[in-house]
């Protein structure tokens, strides 16, 4: 295959120091010019402008390529919602991204998304098994990388799908410039309470991964294969088509996740509190009462029993747990409840009784965010309910635009709320810096940076920006 290595106001291949050097005396002078006022403000102004120029006067060359800071100067991309982009952009995002599947070129962001051990990417791991299990990571750091890393991962991703639509473009004689423009939309799922049209129609074909060490349910194309070794990805997605997670969060969800006054609980919101619908819970007891009666042997019933019975405020949307490993644990009796459903649903003649008291139970626990956007866009396969939908697998993700443009939803979030919040995440030496793909993999479009938390976190010098942020 040939890749192409163009050098342009979209090329990102400085290295991490050119682009630290580039930007850190813009940085500088912002702070001393907040500090300061009168002269002191028009000077910092002054030299931060001076230092804009300079970057962009700053030739590129093979030696040494730049053009990353001059890119962010110029002009930021806007990223826009899925379901207000026009047909021009997304026809571009179509042609980029059903090359790039075809290509393979989302193969290594598979793999390094899979990739825990080196990533460090997840607080909780969903696993490729029938039943799903959500697994906690060792360390809570794990999971404060959850926002960031994903925001560099998308960074990277958007990078890769200008190449490759430079490298179709010159293929097709289409004008490659096109490219610059690109961007990830995201997909506002409270509002869109489905995913826009054009999406759903989008389902790339190609690409590979990696069996997981949990391995594939039966069923699935990667079953029954060695772990580690590689499948083709067979592309499914069955958005909502699963009985425990048929509804998308609701307008009075994302607010909550933005009340919160430090990034850690901003992240404990979006990837593991539980809150409970105080309104469902009586039918939840009810439902779980006869599923005790039903199914007495099931741990998973009696830990979900158990958890909604203690005490709760009234009038208030109470949190379950604050604890990753505790939340983790009710997660997954929740999950195992869930399956009792949808495990029924497939039989012949499903007990109605038993999917009616687990809705009761789903009626009442708000999954957190993360879990749930990923679980209702894939869905479960209509032909084998143990088969999941392309999002859903960790591993294979990286091929359904979806997976992006929910990480997308999550970034602005987190977005947003940097408008009004400075707390970062609480990371330091290694668990501050970010290399979704190393400079290998990324070397044939520019990419396989490192980026740190310092440069992730600065919103204003991202070289993106919202088109709008969250908004209830
Ligand atoms: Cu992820």
């Amino acid at each position: 295959m040939s890749r192409y290595r163009q050098l342009t106001n979209e090329d990102t291949s400085m290295s991490d120091q050119d682009r630290d050097r580039r930007l850190a005396p813009r940085k500088r002078q912002r702070l001393s010019a907040s500090r300061r006022s009168g002269r002191g403000l028009i000077l910092g102004v002054v030299i931060a402008v001076a230092a804009a120029l300079t970057a962009c006067a700053n030739p590129a060359g093979p030696t040494s390529p730049t053009g990353d800071a001059a890119a962010h100067q110029h002009a930021q991309v806007v990223r826009k919602s899925a379901s207000q982009m026009n047909p021009a952009e997304i026809d571009r995002f179509e042609r980029a991204f059903s090359y790039a599947v075809g290509k393979g070129y989302f193969d290594a962001f598979n793999q390094e998304h899979q990739n825990h051990e080196r990533n460090r990417n997840h607080g909780i791991d969903l696993t490729a098994t029938s039943p799903i299990t959500a697994v906690a990571a060792p360390s809570i750091t794990w999971g404060y990388r959850l926002l960031p890393w994903h925001r560099s991962f998308i960074l990277e991703a958007e990078q890769m799908l200008r190449a490759a639509l430079r490298e179709r473009d010159r293929q097709e004689g289409r004008d490659p410039r096109e490219a610059d423009g690109l961007f990830i939309p995201y997909w506002d799922a409270v509002h869109d309470q489905a995913l826009p049209g054009w999406v759903q129609a989008l389902q790339p074909q190609g690409g590979t991964a990696l069996v997981p060490p949990e391995g594939m349910p039966k069923g699935h194309p990667g079953y029954g294969k060695p772990v580690g070794s590689r499948y083709k990805i067979v592309f499914g997605r069955w958005p909502g088509n699963n009985i425990v997670f048929d509804k998308l969060p609701q307008l009075a969800y994302v607010p909550y996740i933005l009340a919160s006054d430090d990034f850690a609980g901003l992240y404990r919101k979006i990837e593991f509190e539980t809150p409970l619908v105080q309104s469902a819970l009586p039918a939840a007891k009810e439902g779980l009462e006869t599923l005790q009666r039903r199914f007495p042997d099931n741990a998973d019933v009696q830990i979900v029993a158990e958890a909604v019975k203690q005490p709760l405020p009234q009038n208030v949307d109470a949190v379950i747990t604050q604890d990753i490993g505790a939340a983790t644990k009710f997660v997954n009796a929740v999950l195992g409840v869930g399956y009792l459903a949808t495990s029924e649903e497939f039989r012949p003649h499903p007990d109605q009784e038993v999917i009616r008291a687990v809705k009761a139970v789903y009626g009442t626990v708000v999954m957190p965010a993360h879990v749930d956007l990923h679980l209702w866009a894939g869905g479960l396969n209509p032909a084998n309910p143990d088969v999941r939908g392309t999002v859903t697998y960790f591993n294979e993700l990286a091929v359904d635009p979806a997976f992006w443009m929910l990480h997308t939803e999550l970034d602005r979030w987190w977005y947003t709320w940097e408008q009004s919040h400075t707390g970062l995440p609480q990371l330091t030496g290694d668990d501050a810096q970010f290399q979704p793909l190393t400079p290998q993999e990324g070397a044939w479009y520019g990419g396989g940076h490192t980026y740190s938390l310092t440069q992730l976190a600065a919103t204003r010098d991202l070289p993106y920006r919202y088109a709008e942020p969250y908004r209830a």
